[in-house]
């Protein structure tokens, strides 16, 4: 059977900043991967896939496949490496590595922050210093005075809760922290840095701005009317609650008991919608009362692959009422025919949930390319191209040559 894609969805990629770029050294995520035993394999971003001077490459071989976006991030710490002094000549070189897109007609969205802090924000208190969103809107301002009028849509903070999760629950992200005290407020710090990041750039620029979240969908493992209400109490706390916050202003619980903050509820232009994985949820197996595994096969990263669950948290994403983007969604595998059925099973999903009614406007493919996956070093291939470690010269796989063809053809048919 054949399922169409509507033409007006924009298909595209993403990547970021720290993960692609190389020598982004003025950053907490550099020193960290200095640290023996932090990153597997003690693997460090070093050159990482050198996007920073290689970009030209990677935008002929986007516009060579009919990529229509790309949502890339800048660093922080590369833009601003002291407190207060912007280099210019990093701006100027993004202004170049966005014009060089537009000119191959790809749309740029732009994320201001993805993770990585720059260090001098890091030595004194990181995410929970007290001026850390007013340092944020600083810097937000100055990228999108540069950039004004060439970014399709602003991305402010990328998927808060995993980053407060790795750097102050897990502690394996720096700055290495377990304290649930600390994680949530670092959970607040992020939302308040994506309020500052969203009134910067309109104090300059119209293009849409928003949050990108990482949506995981629930469900209950045996069926029972009780593991479903914990896979509804899970999906909640997970995804719904950060809606409510955007959408009220308040901070809801878990992540805080009602404080208000300023100017939330007016923050989203359009919500980006990470999407990997589910868990299933399962009271009578506690302490487990949530997991990833289904009994089946794991991708690189220990994930299994659930398409439906796209439909699910899409539906969950659209209570907020503004146009909502899949702003990643991959899986880490060499089996290039898996990435294949994985592409087009949740392009499906996508195609489900427009056709009931979802405001859903693009879709982006995490990622365009192999990278630096964080803790886990090198080692887990997300990418539709790959690349030689010891070249870095670029290999698109067959998984691009797919994409290429359902953004040409519209259509969903016949695999691979
Ligand atoms: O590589 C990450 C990305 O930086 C944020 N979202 C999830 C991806 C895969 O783990």
């Amino acid at each position: 059977m054949s399922i169409d894609l509507p033409r007006d969805l924009i298909l595209g990629v993403a990547t970021s900043a720290h993960q692609i770029e190389g020598g982004d050294l003025h950053t907490d995520w550099w020193d960290f991967e200095q640290l023996p035993g932090r990153i597997q394999r003690n693997d460090r971003s070093g050159r990482a896939v050198e996007f920073w001077t290689r970009f030209r490459e990677d935008v002929e071989l986007m516009r060579d496949h009919g990529i229509q976006s790309h949502r890339m991030s800048v660093s922080w710490g590369r833009i601003e490496p002291e407190e207060g002094r912007f280099d210019e000549a990093a701006l100027a070189r993004y202004v170049e590595i966005v014009d060089a897109h537009r000119s191959a007609g790809i749309a740029v969205a732009v994320t201001l922050f993805h993770f990585a802090l720059p260090r001098w924000l890091a030595a004194r208190g990181g995410l929970l210093a007290p001026d850390a969103a007013e340092r944020f809107q600083r810097f937000a301002r100055r990228v999108a005075l540069a950039l004004r009028g060439r970014v399709w849509q602003w991305h402010t903070v990328n998927e808060p809760v995993v980053l407060a999760d790795g750097g102050y629950r897990r502690g394996v992200w720096p700055p290495g922290e377990r304290s649930l005290p600390r994680f949530a407020r670092a959970c607040r710090a992020l939302l308040e840095l994506h309020v500052a990041g969203y009134r910067a750039v309109h104090e300059v620029d119209d293009a849409p701005a928003g949050l990108v979240h990482n949506f995981i969908s629930a469900r209950g493992r045996h069926g029972s009317e009780v593991d479903r209400r914990a896979a509804r109490v899970v999906q909640w706390c997970l995804d719904d609650a950060v809606v409510e916050c955007l959408a009220t202003g308040r901070i809801v619980p878990p992540w805080g008991v009602g404080a208000r903050l300023d100017g939330l509820d007016r923050s989203s232009d359009v919500l980006g919608v990470n999407y990997y994985n589910g868990v299933t949820t399962c009271l009578h197996e506690l302490p487990a009362i949530m997991d990833g595994s289904r009994g089946d096969r794991r991708t690189q990263m220990g994930w299994s692959v659930w398409a439906s669950g796209l439909l699910d948290v899409l539906r969950s994403a659209s209570r907020l009422g503004v146009p909502v983007f899949v702003t990643e969604n991959g899986i880490a595998t060499d089996d290039d025919a898996w990435r294949k059925a994985f592409l087009a099973e949740h392009l499906h999903q996508v195609c489900l949930a427009i056709q009931s009614g979802l405001d859903v406007r693009g879709y982006a493919h995490w990622s365009w390319i192999d990278n630096f996956e964080w803790a886990e070093g090198f080692g887990p291939r997300f990418g539709l191209v790959a690349v030689d470690p010891e070249t870095l010269s670029r290999r698109p796989r067959e998984s691009l040559r797919l994409y290429a063809r359902i953004i040409r053809e519209r259509t969903l048919d016949g695999g691979g």
